[in-house]
């Protein structure tokens, strides 16, 4: 019997919060903890009356081992483990959950369980992770031992404004107070920017970012002509080669070139050129080198000419009856660079003769001295090494006049001066070229060289073969035997 009493009165006097270890009770009775506070640091704690329990949190560096608690109660007093508790005076190792007992005069008990925890340490973090441009989109380098970001922008490119795209680990990015939103806000790259990360605790590290814009690549011979008299010169830019006229009779020996670059230095075989200043032997090409400002070079062949060594060597201008196999045959009798060449046949039949076809020659490349290229249709068998060439629309017949006094011309449209002329089946003293306005005169001589026959057989050739004395009637006479590609007989 004494022993049911006594569990009777002990389920009495916990009728309000349950001990630690049992599951939480509603407060009865009138026990109860009404407010905690931790003095040192100044914390309050969340008292939660239905579960009898008070959460507190302290700064991450407080030491719990020895903390003061302010409370108040209802109820008669507080002890902590049978001691009893002084408000702002008791000291208790908060290391783990206390228990708070809170008595009643009638003997009504709630216990409290006080967990103090701490809050985690703020983060140090600071640091830029990475870094890169939006547009241009250029990726920038993060030295994170040096705080240093650097990126190198295409020429050209506006740094003084860029937006540039970013990971931190801290919590803020500042530009000179203005916080930054990674891949939206702009800054002016021109001088070395400093960005500001703030950590969780407050601390900051600074991060100079330089932005450079690249090295030139520019290595362009842009203007280029030679200190003599007739002189012209054309830049190929695509082969970088400069092709340059001077006067016939003009020594190649030591000519002096005046040229403009878009680099920053210019040499022959080592030796640095200054534009008007510099000589050079361009009896043969001579390659000059471009540096550019980044490192590179580009490579230009001169090619100075006083004359071009080609002739019209061959015509067949009329066959017996239809002209379906007419050619033309060019004869190099020295180095022949056949680009900027044109061969021009003209109409003698108006005054002054004009221009009725043009047949560029650029695309025929180099010559050796001795070699052969025939300009003809389908039906004129060429035998190497002699080259064939058909122009556009030479499939068809009569493409070459017949005369009277007709006139094929090589034109240097570099030089803008004829390289040979022949006048056939008659002369021409005064002809026009398209896009010259000056009149020029085909006729070597006094006299052209024969007309071709439309009733017999044969060619207007040169004899001996590539003979040019500069007088067409003794240099052509009529062969009977047409030799296109062949040396005339
Ligand atoms: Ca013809
Ligand atoms: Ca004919
Ligand atoms: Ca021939």
């Amino acid at each position: 019997m004494r022993t049911i009493v006594s569990a009777v009165t002990i389920v009495v006097l916990l009728s309000s919060c349950a001990p630690i270890g049992l599951p939480p009770a509603r407060e009865a009775g009138g026990a109860a903890l009404t407010s905690f506070a931790i003095v040192a640091p100044p914390v309050e704690g969340v008292v939660d009356r239905t579960r009898c329990s008070v959460s507190v949190q302290v700064p991450w560096d407080t030491d719990c081992t020895g903390l003061v608690a302010a409370f108040t109660i209802s109820g008669q007093r507080v002890t902590v483990g049978g001691v009893e508790q002084q408000s702002g005076i008791t000291l208790n190792d908060f290391s783990r959950p206390v228990e708070y007992m809170v008595e009643c005069a009638d003997g009504t008990r709630a216990a409290y369980q006080v967990s103090v925890t701490v809050q985690p340490r703020p983060s140090q973090q600071k640091s830029i992770t990475a870094f890169s441009f939006v547009q241009p989109p250029v990726p920038a380098v993060v030295d994170s031992a040096q705080h240093a970001i650097s990126a190198v922008v295409p020429r050209g490119t506006d740094r003084s404004s860029l937006v540039a795209r970013y990971e931190s680990s801290g919590i803020s990015v500042c530009v000179a107070d203005t916080e930054q939103q990674s891949g939206v806000t702009i800054n002016d790259f021109t001088d070395p920017v400093e960005y500001v990360v703030a950590a969780e605790d407050g601390s900051t590290q600074t991060y100079v970012v330089t932005v450079l814009e690249a090295p030139s690549q520019e290595k362009a011979i842009t203007t280029f002509t030679i200190q003599a008299p007739g002189t012209a010169a054309a830049i190929d830019e695509e082969n970088r080669i400069i092709r340059v006229r001077v006067a016939e009779g003009t020594g190649l020996a030591s000519l002096v070139a005046v040229f403009t670059t878009t680099g920053t230095a210019v040499s022959v075989g080592g030796v640095a050129q200054e534009s008007g200043v510099t000589a050079n032997d361009f009896t043969s090409a001579v390659e000059y080198e471009v540096r550019a400002q980044d490192g590179s070079a580009a490579i230009y062949s001169v090619r100075v000419a006083d004359r071009l060594r080609l002739v019209v060597n061959e015509i067949d201008a009329d066959q017996v009856g239809t002209d379906n196999a007419e050619f033309i045959e060019l004869y190099a009798a020295g180095n022949v660079d056949l680009h900027g060449l044109v061969l021009v046949l003209i109409n003698g039949s108006l005054a002054p003769g004009q221009e009725y076809a043009r047949i560029d020659l650029s695309s025929l490349g180099e010559m050796v001295p001795g070699a052969c290229v025939v300009l003809a249709g389908p039906l004129v068998p060429v035998p190497p090494p002699g080259l064939k060439f058909t122009p556009p629309g030479w499939e068809l017949t009569n493409r070459i006049q017949n005369g009277p006094a007709d006139a094929v011309m090589i034109w240097d449209t570099i030089g803008r001066r004829p390289v040979d002329t022949v006048t056939y089946a008659g002369t021409l003293h005064r002809a026009v070229i398209a896009g010259e306005i000056v009149e020029l005169d085909p006729t070597e001589g006094s006299a052209g060289a024969p007309a071709d026959s439309n009733s017999i057989i044969g060619s207007i050739c040169r004899s001996p073969n590539g003979q040019d004395t500069g007088q067409n009637a003794a240099d052509f006479t009529f062969c009977p035997t047409p030799t296109p590609g062949a040396p005339n007989p």
